[in-house]
């Protein structure tokens, strides 16, 4: 570690306190600390999370999603002053897997949660803009766990549904809640009868004006599909419903509903069964990616691969026998 404090970097106690007091200018350096690519930083993030870890865990985590336009950021604003008036800390983040190419992020667009921004009981943050989409998933969930340290009893995770970020989503949450417009067909939604069936509830989007009939009859109609999917295995059945954000109708009941899931998996244990799964699951991610990642920033490998690739590509060496070559100069020289 270099002698001289980075610039900005606090002493780890100092990070450690700020959060567990609740301060929310220690907790964002904190999160930047995560975000950092520095190895000095990335090592002083790993023993931060070492020392919060015993004061996370607590809060009630919800991952959100639905296709671009669906209505996720003005939800999340009537969601969230709902919430927020009921006295509920909440956190905001996000994993936008376009930022990773484009550095926008979907929360760039805070003017959609104005008023949420400025609450006191909320704290928003935008999605990581850098690295892969499996290394953004990391970063948030890390985050996920700094705010849960810093007494935050809702943690929100926005996604847009687009790709594959509904899963790492799905993998880091207890409640999974996907948004929906009435009358845009399956297709035009992008939605993949995968997604529907990792939801929990489907929420109905802008049931106002012309569109209220509309959003009843879709109610219907994902009722009927939710019927054909398999027994949920945590003790609870999708439910479907309809809302207005802009108008701030069906908000109650749908934290209701997800109060009533809160309590069903719980009273079933299958709340705590889900995180411990996600435990395991993550700590297989962690291997996976750490070999992937050291296996291609391996010098030797960097060297060989190209000559192998053109080999297998011209079918002068088998696919196999490329991999094997490729593995044994990685074992031979393995990191430790
Ligand atoms: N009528 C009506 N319009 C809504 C409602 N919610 C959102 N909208 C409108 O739909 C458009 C998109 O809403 P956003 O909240 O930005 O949607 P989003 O899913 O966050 O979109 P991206 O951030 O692009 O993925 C905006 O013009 C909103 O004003 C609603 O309840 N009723
Ligand atoms: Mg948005």
């Amino acid at each position: 570690m270099s002698f001289k404090m980075r610039k900005n970097r606090l002493p780890l106690q100092d990070y450690l306190q700020g959060i567990l007091h609740q301060d929310r200018i220690v907790l964002s350096k904190a999160i930047t600390l995560i975000e950092s690519k520095h190895p000095d930083d990335q090592q002083l993030a790993q023993q931060l999370l070492t020392e919060v870890l015993p004061h996370t865990g607590k809060s009630f985590r919800i991952g959100i999603t639905g296709v671009p336009g669906v209505g996720k950021s003005t939800f999340i604003e009537a969601f969230g002053s709902y919430l927020t008036q009921q006295k509920k800390k909440m956190a905001i983040l996000a994993i936008d897997p376009t930022s990773t190419q484009s550095k926008g992020s979907i929360m760039g667009d805070k003017t959609r949660m104005e008023a949420l921004s400025m609450n006191p009981y909320a704290y928003i943050r935008p999605s990581p803009t850098s690295g892969s989409l499996g290394g953004v998933a990391r970063k948030t969930r890390e985050t996920m766990l700094l705010c849960e340290a810093a007494g935050f009893e809702i943690v929100m995770i926005e996604t847009v549904g687009v790709g594959q970020s509904e899963t790492l989503v799905k993998n880091m949450v207890d409640f999974f809640l996907l948004l929906m417009l009435a009358g845009a067909g399956d297709e035009l939604q992008g939605i993949k009868k995968g997604i529907m069936e990792m939801a929990d509830m489907l929420v109905i989007t802008k049931a106002d004006g012309t569109n209220k009939a509309k959003a009843q009859l879709a109610k219907q109609e994902y009722e009927n599909a939710l019927h054909l999917f398999r027994a949920p295995q945590n003790g609870w059945h999708p439910t479907v419903q309809i809302c207005s954000a802009l108008k701030n109708e069906g908000i109650a009941s749908i934290w209701e509903q997800i109060e009533q899931f809160h309590t069903t998996t719980q009273a079933h244990h299958f709340f705590s069964e889900n995180r411990k799964k996600q435990a395991l699951h993550w700590m297989y991610e962690t291997i996976e990616r750490h070999l992937l990642e050291t296996f291609y920033h391996h010098k030797q490998v960097k060297i060989l691969l190209p000559t192998i690739e053109k080999q297998v590509l011209a079918g002068t060496l088998l696919p196999i026998q490329g991999a094997q070559k490729l593995l044994k100069a990685y074992w031979k020289q393995a990191p430790s």
